[in-house]
């Protein structure tokens, strides 16, 4: 029999007695929108389980599966535990143990002989999701002189960032709250982003409207739509034509805000006379009665706002086009800057936005150097208008082609080669490359090929900073020492900064000194923000009011906002772009039509589920519990003419790879469609990905729309 006070023990019941303290931290296992508080169950410095915090004002107590699995993840068995360095050949995993010291001495030396011979820029710096250090990583490598950044950026929420800002304003964001109808366009809340879910239920129940567009059943669509738009993937665009033709043929436009505060509209209402009812309903697969029903509620039961999914939209060929013309349906209505609309927001820190203007951008650009070197300069212009980092698509081809300098060494935190479209161009191009460094809490696919990897640790395990919407900063405090010598990646770069000698007090002063800097006029200091357990209120909080940025204008060109871009304009004739957003299909860059015959299947990835993130979880095994292996959905009806049973292996091929991977079926998705998640090590989709099938206008890769072929194996 246990006694009462091993049973409290067993019960993970906080306490003197028991020796378990809860501490109070955040998840940053997944996207920068969230970061959820966390009281962390720690007892003689193990951690035995995470709640969600509820006092923490984002999350009110909640957390997801991923957060869920907090514990598994740290205490993964493929954690690094010391500073590498690699003896065996590249990709075998043979590594031997250094101290930091011997790890900062090689990097400095290497670094600074491929500065020495070939310039700093050919030094290129890379990271993966991980958000958190992002300033002083920027800050860092303009400092050792080189313009070459990038980031997962160049294919996550960052193009929707440049939809609207080409638009109107950088980011909008939806009103639910006050809003009358909600247009979740390509929005699946309940698996990538759990906390919007709530307000749509709000919605819900006061009587608002529901109109969600996709491809594929969700709970999301299930839940809650009054009308489920589901489009073929990639058609987008052609329905918000459509939609904007309806609405100027009925006259629900709001003739005011057009006239007032936008600009190009003449041109754009000529366009959009070609998307007849017929066509958008031919091009999109959806009936003519659902496009007009979804139409009329949406401008006419107003306030309306769209929910844009963070990236999906993007990651197709035709992907900037249509956001920009999804934005416009709610410029045509008015639905821009007012209560209920997609309202303007400004990031303070890390993407998000919290009512107080910060340095963070002066932080880094202040160190910058000539950024029109950066690799891919001349391809991407719009996406180099608006962006400080090299759109890294680009990055094995600049590697291979020493386009437009050679490129000799790569500094890498979290960098995975699984994020990249034809990842073994990536791995091949490595020949080239003398030097690579990588920083990780595991030994991952991408480690193995590393020179010197070095080991960091996790959110739970340091101390860091972040805002919240509402006027909210935090700096959580470690609630387990870094597990064995790992350390925080802003202490591996500030000792980094020390140890090469930069020009730079600030950087070499530390991670705090920096977010004084970034935060200097806040009302708070470091120490203010550590004396706390929860996230406080920043005094300098300002909230915005629905209409300020259209009294003051937009930050456009026309100073409007702009149906036809001048920003695009620009580079009409030089990169065949056009300034309206029209609509091409998803693959209208096929080398010819036999492509198509060839490949018939449309390929989607990585739409979320809820036990993964990217690469991060599949190596857990709870995650891998609930999905032990990779799977590729594909409908019932193409699985019965295919001959393609539940569970059978299918050879999945695309012109630039084959994968051999299990078939789930399903109806959630159309016939001539198939869906795999990506960051599998033994099942790496990306391979089949084309890093040629871009966006024109970000570079974006078509991670959502490709083609493909399945067989029986
Ligand atoms: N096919 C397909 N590919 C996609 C997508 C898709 O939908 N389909 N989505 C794209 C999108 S939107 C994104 S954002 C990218 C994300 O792409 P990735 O960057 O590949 O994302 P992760 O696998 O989450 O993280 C990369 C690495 O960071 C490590 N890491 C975790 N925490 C830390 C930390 O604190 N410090 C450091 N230094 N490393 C850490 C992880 O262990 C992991 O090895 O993938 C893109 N790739
Ligand atoms: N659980 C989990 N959550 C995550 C992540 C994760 O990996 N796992 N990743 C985080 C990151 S980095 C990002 S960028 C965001 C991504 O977040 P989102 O961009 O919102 O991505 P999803 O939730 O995959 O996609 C939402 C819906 O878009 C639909 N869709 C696919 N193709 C099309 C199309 O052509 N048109 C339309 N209208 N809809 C389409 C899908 O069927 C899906 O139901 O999620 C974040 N949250
Ligand atoms: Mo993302």
């Amino acid at each position: 029999m246990d006694t009462e006070l091993e049973l409290r023990i067993k019960a993970k019941i906080p306490g003197e007695d028991t020796g378990i303290q809860i501490k109070k931290s955040m998840c940053s296992i997944c996207s920068p929108g969230n970061h959820c508080g966390l009281d962390v169950y720690v007892k003689d410095g193990k951690i035995l389980k995470v709640e969600g915090t509820k006092e923490h004002p984002f999350n009110k107590g909640c957390i997801c599966t991923k957060g869920a699995m907090n514990r598994d993840y740290i205490y993964r068995k493929d954690r690094i535990q010391t500073p590498l360095r690699r003896v065996g050949k590249r990709g075998e995993g043979k590594f031997e143990p250094i101290t930091w010291e011997e790890a900062y001495a090689e990097i400095t030396k290497r670094l600074n002989k491929v500065k020495d011979t070939y310039g700093a820029n050919s030094v290129v710096f890379t990271s993966g999701y991980c958000k958190w250090y992002r300033p002083y990583y920027h800050r860092f490598i303009y400092s050792f002189g080189s313009c070459n950044y990038s980031s997962d950026d160049c294919t996550c929420q960052r193009a929707t960032v440049l939809a609207s800002a080409c638009s109107c304003a950088g980011r909008l964001g939806p009103d639910i709250p006050h809003t009358q109808t909600y247009m979740g366009w390509s929005w699946s809340g309940h698996y990538s982003t759990y906390l919007s879910v709530q307000k749509v239920a709000d919605l819900k129940a006061r009587g608002g409207k529901i109109i969600i567009i996709d491809p594929r059943i969700t709970p999301s669509t299930q839940k809650f739509a009054d009308i489920h738009l589901q489009l073929r993937p990639g058609t987008d665009g052609a329905l918000a034509l459509g939609m904007a033709k309806l609405i100027i043929d009925n006259g629900w436009e709001n003739k005011e805000y057009i006239k007032e505060h936008t600009f190009g509209y003449e041109e754009y209402a000529e366009m959009v006379k070609d998307y007849t009812l017929e066509r958008v309903a031919d091009i999109t697969g959806l009936k003519q009665e659902d496009i007009y029903n979804a139409t009329r509620i949406f401008a006419t039961n107003g306030p309306a706002c769209a929910n844009l999914s963070a990236s999906v939209l993007t990651q197709q060929y035709n992907g900037f086009q249509t956001v920009r013309a999804i934005l416009c349906l709610q410029a045509l209505t008015g639905n821009i800057d007012r209560p209920g609309g997609n309202n303007p927001s400004e990031a303070t820190y890390l993407h998000r936005p919290a009512g107080f203007k910060s340095r963070e951008t002066e932080y880094y650009m202040q160190k910058a150097p000539d950024l029109t070197k950066m690799i891919a300069y001349e391809k991407f212009p719009v996406w180099y208008t608006y962006c400080h980092e090299f759109q890294a698509m680009y990055l094995a081809d600049a590697i291979q082609k020493e386009d437009p300098y050679p490129i000799k060494a790569i500094f890498g935190l979290g960098m995975n080669f699984k994020m990249y479209p034809e990842t073994n161009k990536l791995i091949k191009a490595l020949e080239k490359i003398d030097f690579f460094v990588n920083t990780d809490l595991f030994m991952s696919w991408t480690c193995k090929y590393a020179d010197i990897v070095l080991p960091c640790c996790s959110s739970l395990e340091r101390g860091e900073f972040k805002v919240y919407p509402g006027g909210f900063g935090f700096y959580t405090k470690p609630a387990i020492k870094p597990l064995y010598q790992s350390k925080s990646d802003t202490d591996i770069l500030c000792e980094l900064a020390n140890y090469m000698k930069l020009d730079d007090p600030l950087l070499c002063q530390g991670y705090e000194a920096s977010i004084d800097y970034i935060m200097d006029g806040c009302g708070l200091t470091v120490e203010d923000f550590k004396r706390s357990d929860v996230p406080l209120k920043l005094p300098a909080f300002k909230p915005t009011r629905p209409g300020t940025a259209t009294a003051n204008g937009y930050a456009t060109p026309s100073g409007k906002f702009e149906f036809y871009s001048q920003v695009v304009a620009t580079y009409e004739k030089s990169h065949n772009l056009n300034p309206l957003p029209a609509y091409e299909d998803c693959f209208a860059d096929d080398a010819d039509e036999n492509v198509a015959k060839e490949y018939p299947f449309l390929l989607s990835t990585g739409t979320r589920i809820p036990n993964t993130i990217h690469s991060r979880l599949h190596e857990v095994p709870w995650s891998r519990s609930i999905r032990p292996e990779p799977l590729i959905e594909i409908n019932r009806k193409d699985a019965a003419e295919l001959g393609i049973q539940d569970g059978d292996m299918v050879l999945l091929s695309s012109p630039t790879g084959e994968l051999h991977v299990k078939a789930m079926l399903t109806l959630k998705l159309l016939p001539g469609t198939v869906q795999m998640t990506h960051g599998y090590s033994e099942a790496n989709v990306n391979q089949l990905i084309s890093d040629k099938h871009l966006d024109r206008y970000t570079g974006f890769p078509g991670y959502k729309s490709s083609r493909c072929n399945i067989r029986k194996a």
